[in-house]
């Protein structure tokens, strides 16, 4: 008996050594839905005041909340590649929108591919050359459009009728319906362009909050006071900086000039659509523009109007977004898939709904420092949960990696958060998170660095060595700078010190 026993045991033993790793079907999948400028203070999981997502929300009622999740460098392309390598954009090699990716390096999709992961990326990639690691590819060239997209592929373009949100999820659940190797994990990230600027609703979202006033928020009149100069030199403000045929969709005057440039933003934007598109588009807008017009607003009330329409077209594009993670997560359901499917939900970065007046990112101010980030794991997260550990863009190939089984290598700067999946924190887990903001060019935003601890946060602008401190506790929406205040002279220097050995410690070269 004992015997038979015993060699039952080691011939399950030597069968489990045989298997490889990557035949073990029991590693989970993992569906990554990404947004681009999706801000946390627009999801009503995370208590917005100004719109629902319901089904964005399933996955935070089913899974966890990360309250303080914050991105390194707040902009698209370098949160990108942040994210598929696991490190701080000077040793990834993307500062800034405009450098290109060296996708020879490591990134954790190839980690996976090697450890038997079946691979994709659908939407919005922005990262210039073309994705290596994934199995399956298709992209949106540059930003992408709204409207009739072209969508790159290894071969070539294609041009897909129809909006880019409902297309990306078309062709995610074409590929998991249809390509997918259903004898291996997968790891597929769905990738949206919505609600990135231009804004362009879908055709069934087009008069949503229609007749409605959104709340705004407190510091749409900021004056700028208190802080240093940066604040004042951007050139993201909704009331000065808005694109009229751009961001207002106010039809640019029969005569204007052809290289103006107002018109050539319309053109590729509203251009873009076709005969019945336009139709429900004009029908949707002229109403609306007619009485704008006729009011001739001024001042402030022109400010609040810009408000609104900026406000409820980035909103509505969201409720497209929203829909279509319904439908990803129906498709979970449908067969199956759910129970062993890690689904995480966020943005590339956070983004300003006319706090401090302002639309777009780039500051290390709260708005576009933090991102969404909600993760369902079925058996490992806990419903309904919440974190509030400061964990970042930075630590999400290493917990996937971890997730999957796969060895986290040690080059890479974040680190696995898979211990607070299972709702526990690491005693050594960081408590100050160092920024980095590098662009110089649109929108004005000084470069700028700087540290994060949970009740302070301390800003440098190198270029013209001006700082900022500001205590979270007392002022959350950041309008008073207390640096040089003597009764913080302490936390400054502390801060001070802090800012020099996350630099030291993560390789951060000299300022040139
Ligand atoms: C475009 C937008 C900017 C935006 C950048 C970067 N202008 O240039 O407002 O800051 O993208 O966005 S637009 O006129 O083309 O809409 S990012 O998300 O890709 O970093
Ligand atoms: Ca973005």
């Amino acid at each position: 008996m004992r015997s038979a026993w015993t060699r039952t045991i080691v011939v399950t033993l030597l069968l489990s050594v045989a298997i490889p790793v990557w035949a073990q079907t029991s590693r989970p999948n993992i569906i990554f839905i990404f947004s681009d400028d999706h801000a946390y203070q627009a999801i009503s999981a995370y208590g917005s005041r100004i719109n629902h997502t319901p089904n964005i929300d399933r996955i935070a009622r089913e899974g966890m909340r990360f309250e303080n999740a914050m991105v390194t460098n707040s902009i698209c392309a370098p949160s990108r590649a942040v994210i598929q390598t696991g490190k701080y954009s000077h040793l990834n090699g993307v500062l800034d929108n405009m450098q290109v990716f060296d996708g020879s390096q490591q990134t954790f999709p190839k980690l996976l591919q090697q450890a038997g992961y079946q691979t994709a990326v659908v939407g919005k990639w922005h990262l210039k050359s073309e994705p290596t690691g994934f199995d399956y590819w298709e992209v949106l060239p540059g930003q992408g459009a709204y409207y009739n997209p072209d969508l790159r592929v290894p071969a070539g373009q294609n041009r897909h009728a129809g909006y880019v949100t409902d297309i990306i999820t078309d062709l995610t659940l074409n590929w998991l319906e249809h390509e997918r190797d259903p004898d291996r994990p997968f790891m597929v990230m769905s990738q949206h362009k919505a609600p990135h600027r231009g804004w362009m609703p879908g055709p069934e979202r087009l008069t949503l909050y229609d007749g409605m006033m959104i709340p705004e928020p407190d510091t749409l009149f900021d004056d700028y006071a208190n802080r240093a100069s940066p604040a004042r030199l951007q050139e993201m403000e909704i009331g000065r900086h808005m694109i009229d045929g751009h961001d207002l969709k106010l039809k640019p005057a029969p005569n204007t000039p052809e290289d103006n440039p107002d018109l050539r933003l319309w053109l590729a934007g509203y251009g873009r659509l076709d005969e019945g598109q336009r139709r429900i588009w004009d029908a949707a807008y002229e109403p609306k523009n007619a009485a704008f017009l006729a009011a001739g607003l001024e001042g402030r009330a022109l400010v609040r109007w810009k408000y609104q329409r900026y406000i409820k077209d980035y909103l509505r594009t969201i409720a497209s977004v929203d829909d279509n993670v319904g439908r990803l997560l129906r498709y979970l359901d449908e067969t199956g898939l759910a129970e062993n499917t890690i689904v995480v939900y966020s943005s590339d970065q956070g983004f300003y709904l006319g706090e401090h007046g302002w639309f777009d990112k780039r500051w290390m101010y709260e708005e576009s420092l933090k991102t969404p980030l909600l993760v369902r794991w079925p058996g490992v997260v806990a419903a309904g949960s919440t974190n509030t550990d400061m964990v970042s863009n930075l630590d999400f190939p290493a917990t996937l990696l971890n997730a999957a089984g796969v060895d986290v290598p040690h080059d890479m700067q974040g680190r696995s958060f898979v211990p607070m999946l299972r709702g526990e924190t690491p005693a050594d887990w960081r408590k100050s998170f160092y920024y980095h903001y590098y662009e110089k060019g649109i929108h004005n935003v000084a470069p700028h660095e700087g540290v994060r601890t949970e009740r302070h946060k301390l800003i440098h602008y190198y270029e013209t060595d001006e700082w900022e401190l500001f205590d979270l506790e007392v002022d959350p929406n950041e309008i008073r700078s207390i640096y040089g205040a003597a009764s913080y002279a302490e936390t400054q220097a502390a801060l001070l010190d802090e800012l020099e050995g996350l630099k030291k410690a993560l390789q951060v070269p000299d300022i040139p």
